[in-house]
Parts: C-alpha cells; sequence; structure tokens
C-alpha cells in the first residue's frame, strides 16, 4: 500500500465536547463497564490503526492502580504543528469532535476501522484527566487536559526524543460519568489477544499495575494461530488451510480448516480489525465461493452424478472453522444493522467469492486425497440432512392422522374419574375377556380397551400404515400423549398401562406386538416403567370348603398336595368369570403385575429388529423356539409388587 503523506490539514474541526458529557450514551453506547472498556478501545484503535498502515510494530497497554490507563505505539506520532485552525493538532484531535485522519474520506487512513470509531476526543470529554506525549521529530511533546479542557494548551517540546517516534495517552475515566471504572484484565486481554492475532508480528504488550500481571501477544503467523487457538485438541485430516491476496484494493487473509468428528459452524470474520458478529457482503461471498468449489469438484470427480443435487452449504460447512480477516479501503467501507457488526460494501461478495472459489478450488485440485475425504464427509453430512427432513415429513404425516377427530376412542371403556396418577388403562385380548374385565374393573380408576384384530408389526409398517390400523390408532387416542416424534408423555392419561393376554402363545405373540409398539413409538412409556403385563393364574383349585389360585407348576402342586381337590385349568382369560377376573387379575390388593423394563436399550433395539424386522428366517427360528414372554430377553420382565401401591 502507497503510503500518504499527513498533514494538518487533513484533520477536520467539528464541535465542542460539552455535548458528549450531557449524553454519553449517544457516543460510547453506555456508561457502564462496557462503555468503559469502549474508551479504551477507541484510545487502542488509534494505535491499531497505525499498525495497520504499517508504521507502528508494538502496543504497549497499561493499566495502572489509579484507575486511569495508557496505551503506547510506536507509530509515527500525532502531528504537533499547528492546525488550519491556528490550533496545535493535538489539540484538535483531543478537544473537537470527529477530528481526526480517520474520519476524512478522501485522505487520512486508507483502511481502518474508521466508522467505529467516536475518537479521541469522546475519551478527553469523558475522563477526568488525559496526558499526551508525542515523540517525532527528536523531540517529546506533553499536553495535558481535564475534563474535556485543556489545562495546557501549549504543546511543549519537555525533551529530546532522539530518533524514537511514537504516541502514548493516558487517561482516567471521569468516575462522575461511570457506573464503574474499573478496567477488567480478561476483557482487556481478550481483545488485545485477537488484535495480535489479526495483524501478523504485531507485539501487543499488557501489563496490569494493580496486581502485576503482564502478558505480551505476538503471532508471527496471524489468523493461522488464531485458528489453532480455536481448534485445540479437535481432530482433522488436514492442516490448517491458508489464503491471503489482494483483489480490488480489497486484502484478504482467510484460514480454515474442516473437524474430523465435529458438526458445528464456526466462521468469524474482521473487516479493518472489527470484528463483524452479523456477518455481511464478505462471509456471504466466502460461502458461495466455497459452495462453488466443493460441488464443482465433486461434480468433476463424479461423487456428484448428473442427476445428484448440489451439496448444500450447510453439508459443506459441518466441522468448519473458518477466520476471514480483509481489510477494506475506508472509501467503500460500509457497515449495517442495529450494532455495525455486518459488512454492507457491496464489492465484498464478488471479490470474497471468486478469491474463494479459486483458491479452494486451486486447493483440491492439487491434494486429491485430502479432497476426496472431504467430499465423502460433505455428501455423509446431505445424506444425514435428507433423513432428517423425512423423518421430519413422516413425523408431519402423522401428526395430521393422529390430529384428526375420528370416533376412534369408541371403544375405550373409560374410567369415572379423569386422574393421570391413578388411572390405569387394562388392553385386553378379545371382546368376551374385555366383557368381564368391565364388569369387574373398579370403575372409578380402571379403563378398559378390548382390542379385536390382531396388532400390525410395529417394526415392518411404516408410521403412516400403522396409524391406518384401527387397534393402533384406538390405543394412541385413548392414551392420548401423541405418537413418534411428538410423543410427550406428560399428557398421558394412565400411569399404569396393563396388557392382559391369555397364557397362551396368541397372547404372548399379542403381548410382543404390543411392547414393540411401544418401543419403536411411546418408548418413554417403557423408559419410565408405565407398561405392565398382568399375571392371570393357570389354574383354580377347588376344596370342600374353599378355593384358591395356582399362578405356576410349583404352586399348583403345593395346594394339591395330600388333598382331595378339583384342578381347572384356565385356558383363557375367557373361562373366568367377571368376579374371578378382578379377584386374580385386576385388583391392586390381590394382583400381581410384571413391569417392563430396558436395561440396555441398543440391545433391545437390536432384537427387536432381529425379531420383528423383514428378515423371516431368524424371526421365524425365534417364534418356534420361544413364544412365551419368559423368553422375550429383550425385555427385563420384573415382578412388581402385587397391590399396596395406590396412596
Ligand atoms: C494523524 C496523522 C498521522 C499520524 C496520526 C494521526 C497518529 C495518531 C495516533 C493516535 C495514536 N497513535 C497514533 N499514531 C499516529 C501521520 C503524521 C505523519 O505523516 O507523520
Amino acid at each position: 500500500m502507497a503510503k500518504q503523506s499527513y498533514t494538518e490539514k487533513d484533520i477536520q474541526v467539528l464541535e465542542g465536547l460539552e455535548a458528549v458529557r450531557k449524553r454519553p450514551g449517544m457516543y460510547i453506547g453506555s456508561t457502564d463497564s462496557r462503555g468503559l472498556h469502549h474508551l479504551l478501545w477507541e484510545i487502542v484503535d488509534n494505535s491499531i490503526d497505525e499498525a495497520l498502515a504499517g508504521e507502528a510494530n508494538v502496543i504497549q497497554v497499561t493499566i495502572h492502580k489509579d484507575y486511569s490507563a495508557t496505551v503506547t505505539d510506536n507509530g509515527r506520532g500525532i502531528p504537533i504543528g499547528r492546525h488550519k485552525s491556528g490550533r496545535p493538532t493535538p489539540e484538535v484531535v483531543f478537544c473537537t469532535l470527529h477530528a481526526g485522519g480517520k474520519f476524512d474520506a478522501s485522505g487520512g487512513y486508507k483502511v481502518s476501522g474508521g466508522l467505529h470509531g467516536v475518537g479521541s476526543a469522546v475519551v478527553n470529554a469523558l475522563s477526568s484527566k488525559v496526558e499526551v506525549r508525542i515523540r517525532r521529530d527528536g523531540k517529546e511533546f506533553y499536553q495535558k487536559y481535564e475534563k474535556g479542557g485543556s489545562v495546557i494548551r501549549t504543546p511543549k517540546v519537555i525533551n529530546y526524543s532522539g530518533n524514537r517516534t511514537g504516541t502514548e495517552i493516558t487517561f482516567k475515566p471521569d468516575p462522575a460519568i461511570f457506573s464503574t471504572t474499573r478496567f477488567d484484565y480478561n476483557t482487556i486481554r481478550e481483545r488485545l489477544k485477537e488484535s495480535a492475532f489479526l495483524i501478523k508480528g504485531l507485539k501487543i504488550k499488557l501489563d496490569d499495575e494493580r496486581n502485576g500481571k503482564s502478558e505480551t501477544f505476538q503471532f508471527k503467523n496471524g489468523i493461522i494461530e488464531f485458528l489453532e487457538d480455536k481448534t485445540k485438541g479437535r481432530k482433522s485430516f488436514h492442516e490448517p488451510l491458508f489464503f491471503e491476496g489482494t483483489k480490488d484494493g480489497i486484502s484478504i487473509e482467510v484460514a480454515m480448516q474442516f473437524g474430523a468428528d465435529s458438526y458445528g459452524e464456526d466462521v468469524v470474520s474482521f473487516v479493518n480489525n472489527i470484528n463483524t458478529k452479523d456477518g455481511g457482503t464478505h462471509e456471504t461471498g466466502f460461502r458461495a465461493g466455497l459452495t462453488r468449489a466443493f460441488n464443482d469438484y465433486a461434480r468433476m470427480k463424479e461423487f456428484l452424478k448428473d442427476r445428484d443435487p448440489n451439496l448444500e452449504g450447510s453439508d459443506i460447512r459441518e466441522g468448519l472453522t473458518a477466520i476471514i480477516n480483509i481489510r477494506i479501503p475506508e472509501t467503500i467501507l460500509q457497515f449495517e444493522g442495529q450494532t455495525k457488526n455486518k459488512l454492507g460494501t457491496p464489492e465484498a461478495k464478488n471479490v470474497l467469492e471468486s478469491f474463494v472459489n479459486e483458491r479452494v478450488g486451486f486447493f483440491l485440485a492439487e491434494k486429491g486425497e485430502i479432497a476426496n475425504k472431504l467430499i465423502d464427509k460433505m455428501i455423509r453430512a446431505a445424506a444425514a440432512r435428507e433423513a432428517a427432513r423425512k423423518a421430519r415429513a413422516d413425523a408431519r404425516k402423522v401428526k395430521k392422522i393422529v390430529s384428526k377427530k375420528t370416533n376412534l376412542t369408541g371403544k375405550l371403556v373409560p374410567t369415572q374419574k379423569k386422574n393421570p396418577d391413578k388411572n390405569e388403562l387394562f388392553i385386553v385380548e378379545g371382546d368376551s375377556a374385555g366383557g368381564s374385565a368391565k364388569q369387574g374393573r373398579d370403575s372409578t380408576f380402571q379403563a378398559i380397551l378390548p382390542l379385536r384384530g390382531k396388532v400390525l408389526n410395529a417394526e415392518r409398517t411404516k408410521p403412516e400404515d400403522l396409524l391406518k390400523n384401527e387397534e393402533i390408532l384406538s390405543l394412541v387416542h385413548s392414551i392420548g400423549a401423541g405418537f413418534g416424534q411428538d410423543f410427550n408423555i406428560s399428557k398421558s392419561n394412565y400411569k399404569k398401562i396393563i396388557i392382559m393376554t391369555d397364557a397362551d402363545d396368541d397372547g404372548a405373540h399379542i403381548q410382543i406386538l404390543l411392547l414393540t409398539f411401544f418401543f419403536r413409538y411411546m418408548t418413554e412409556l417403557i423408559e419410565e416403567g408405565y407398561v405392565y403385563i398382568a399375571q392371570p393364574p393357570l389354574y383354580k383349585v377347588t376344596t370342600r370348603k374353599d378355593y384358591q389360585y395356582a399362578w405356576n407348576d410349583d404352586e399348583l402342586r403345593e395346594l394339591t398336595a395330600g388333598k382331595n381337590v378339583m384342578i381347572q385349568r384356565y385356558k383363557g382369560l375367557g373361562e373366568m368369570n367377571y368376579e374371578q377376573l378382578w379377584e386374580t387379575t385386576m385388583n391392586p390388593e390381590t394382583r400381581t403385575l410384571i413391569q417392563v423394563k430396558i436395561e440396555d436399550f441398543d440391545y433391545a433395539d437390536e432384537k427387536i429388529e432381529i425379531l420383528m424386522g423383514d428378515q423371516v428366517e431368524p424371526r421365524r427360528n425365534w417364534i418356534e423356539n420361544n413364544v412365551s414372554f419368559e423368553n422375550v430377553d429383550n425385555f427385563t420382565l420384573e415382578k412388581a409388587e402385587a397391590g399396596g401401591d395406590y396412596e
């Protein structure tokens, strides 16, 4: 960049400082800690500008015990001669609003943060003291101001400076203005470190005299080190990429790296050392160039066939960390948005797009092996995105079906009172058992849902088809907590959902079909232990005096040993009258329930897939050998306590 020569006439004179003290918020946003640090950034930015102009390479920031701070640079030094207004130039800089080369669009600094800075005069206006030392032309000048009014008006040569040049400014924020005047070390540290990353080689030293802390930031590899700092400990299959160049007067630096097993996107951008937090034209151009380069490469190498759609930008940027650092001439610099954190300069879009497209394109062509790995990862990201989209579309379809007002709970025999904490739903196999259950139940808290047809195999049926099935639909409606992705257990009408089937193979089959359905589409019901299996007795043993029930052969032997008894074997629930059904299977005081639990979700998942999925062979084998639920080892069946579980 060609050096420009500045003279005093470059500095424009505007108005006085009283306005700033009256309404500080208008100039620095707020008078809290943020506003306080804003003063410091104003002063530091001037030195940074001098570094950006290539005229300074050391900046020193010192926080003093007396709540003041000093910023020193080794630049050219503020001009000290008389300004065209007749006043000494430093006085114009510190006492006149908007004075300073940075606000002059026709000359002044070629590249600077410009619009952001409100200038040294604002700092002076809001400080109880400002001291300025300027070293240039072999002399050291000194000037001091108090509360915006100059005390020592004429720049004084206080001694000989040799050939040192630079500017040193000490200011003490006015406690009458700020709610706090305490500088925060870490806030300052972060900002200075970031600036040091952005200006390769610039040395920024921070000293805190309050506690003796001291740090120096200097990065000879600039934003590559910034990138490394951001991606510490992360895996990648390539070294950080770095591109730099100048196009149409915009100078560009880009550092980027794709994480091997990370999915977020972290793109940060800076324009003339200002963090453009809200992006803008340069980021838009960067993204467009990146997307184009990867798609062109993927097509050329036939990762994408003619009929395949392009990779989307988000597929490409999955796991990407990038730092964009550009410098734009003041003449076309333009910020947008409420906080001016967004670049508006239209030229930046095309410049960035063609730059990034070209450089990334070269890189891909040159490093085929890395390129292929990256494209592979991006294609997987696209597939995952497509799968997620399909799942959402399915969920929407299903939601529509579920929410349709139909008379589907018509089969349900509801409880008399609504009380989800206490209420129980019995899912009963067959109409006749349903009849006994209806008569035998305690209607205050027990609801009956008789199932007529076979339950569909949820593992082998598409969600929307499942919901065409009447049994499933009435189940979904009776439970009332939705289905699939939209299932919300807190809406369940029941805390106990009890499957009550005959103790035979058909009954076991219905159980496993229902459990499969719950597992796939109402997983939480099982996870939270809402699902139970009723245990009807297998035998009734009648003596002359009374009768008892046996649930297995051991119990039967015990009851019958040495006695003259009559044994009735129940083949199904239908063989019991309603009183017997209540007494043995439904009454919380006397019944036995088995609570269904999943101990190992993945294992259960896999088992269900084998048993209920597409492959016929393993399922047939399993069913032939095992159809009875004691062997359903994908669920752990635990005996729940009989009765006594109601307050
Ligand atoms: C205007 C013109 C020149 C330098 C500066 C301002 C300047 C200001 C600050 C504020 C902090 N440090 C600074 N360093 C330089 C250039 C004058 C010339 O051509 O020599």
